[in-house]
């Protein structure tokens, strides 16, 4: 019977169709997914934070409301990810103690400060942009609710990309105190920006496996080498630097070379000491139990329309 059903699966994997959230999986693949899609909600609701410390001070209305429009959403893609996830058999409750009680794991880069307007440019430029890059490959994941939710995330996440692009832009090319702000956010997120598609291959526990279930379509080396060769041009459209001085277009690869990516910087942020990780969990903590009262209403709320519709 097990064996008819791995079967089946195995086939279904082969011919590049979709796993239903009411198909059998392997336990195994199910774990998986709660895992990546669980982390990938975090990322997405924490990722608010470091964008949402300057909606207050963006420098014009037109700014303003852009950044309100991305934040948001930020906010809406954690929420179709917590339900593609809950499809698995995880509820959105246990996710959020996991996240609050700082034992979920999120992405690195939204532990890193927010100092400046010109973050707001190299977020959009540099993170969306990556996040782009590592998302493009999971809308063919091979999980039918994760796929699908990719793909309406890739097209704001383009715009995301987009806008932050303009910001520097306008930064770059204006005061030299605007063009040296703007630099200096770059040389900030650029290295942040390249851990964000995990550790190399060789110490990748995951990548392998994950290939195999094609929910993963490159490995993290190979996405992160494509983010490096798209940047370079736009750099330098943008006038701006790239804090790498390895960095050099190597004919015989097609590829450009660059330099060692600072690992154990990395391991630190994930282990929870990176410059806010207490802050970003603590933030959140703050959040949700200000929203009791929330959740509490709209509980009794349905409760009463319950019992009014079984009188
Ligand atoms: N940070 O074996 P692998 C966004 C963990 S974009 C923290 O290679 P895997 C948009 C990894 O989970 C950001 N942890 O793992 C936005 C694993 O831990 P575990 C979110 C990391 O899963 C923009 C361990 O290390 N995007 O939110 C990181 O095969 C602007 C071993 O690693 C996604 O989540 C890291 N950088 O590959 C929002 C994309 N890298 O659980 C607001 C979906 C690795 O075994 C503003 N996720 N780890 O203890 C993925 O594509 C994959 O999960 C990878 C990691 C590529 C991140």
């Amino acid at each position: 019977e097990l064996d008819d059903l791995q079967e089946r699966f195995d086939a279904t994997i082969a011919a590049e169709q979709r796993i239903e959230p009411r198909d059998w999986m392997p336990e195994a693949y199910r774990r998986t997914l709660i895992r990546q899609i669980g982390q990938h909600a975090h990322s997405e609701i924490i990722g608010m934070q470091p964008e949402g410390n300057w909606i207050t001070r963006a420098p014009s209305l037109k700014r303003k409301s852009i950044l309100m429009a991305k934040v948001q959403d930020e906010a809406g893609h954690g929420l179709y990810l917590y339900s593609a996830a809950e499809t698995l058999g995880i509820d959105r409750t246990t996710m959020t103690e996991q996240l609050i009680d700082g034992t979920a794991k999120y992405s690195s880069i939204f532990n890193y400060p927010t100092p400046t307007w010109a973050d707001m440019g190299a977020i959009g430029w540099l993170v969306d942009g990556a996040a782009i890059c590592n998302q493009v490959p999971l809308c063919r994941a091979s999980y039918g609710p994760y796929g699908r939710a990719m793909v309406r995330i890739c097209k704001e996440e383009s715009f995301h990309q987009r806008q932050g692009f303009e910001i520097l832009y306008e930064l770059s090319h204006g005061t030299p105190a605007q063009h040296r702000m703007a630099q200096e956010a770059v040389d900030r997120w650029w290295w942040p920006a390249l851990m964000m598609f995990g550790p190399p291959d060789a110490d990748s526990p995951n990548t392998a496996q994950s290939m195999e279930w094609k929910i993963k379509r490159f490995t993290n080396d190979e996405l992160r080498q494509r983010f490096i060769d798209m940047s370079v041009p736009q750099a330098e459209v943008l006038g701006l630097a790239l804090p790498d001085p390895d960095l050099r277009w190597n004919e015989a690869t097609g590829h450009y070379d660059s330099g060692e990516i600072d690992w154990t910087e990395f391991t630190e942020v994930l282990k929870g000491r990176g410059p806010c990780n207490a802050l970003r969990v603590s933030n959140r903590r703050r959040a949700h139990e200000g929203g009791a009262w929330v959740r509490e209403a709209a509980a009794a709320y349905a409760q009463k329309q319950a019992a009014r519709a079984a009188a």
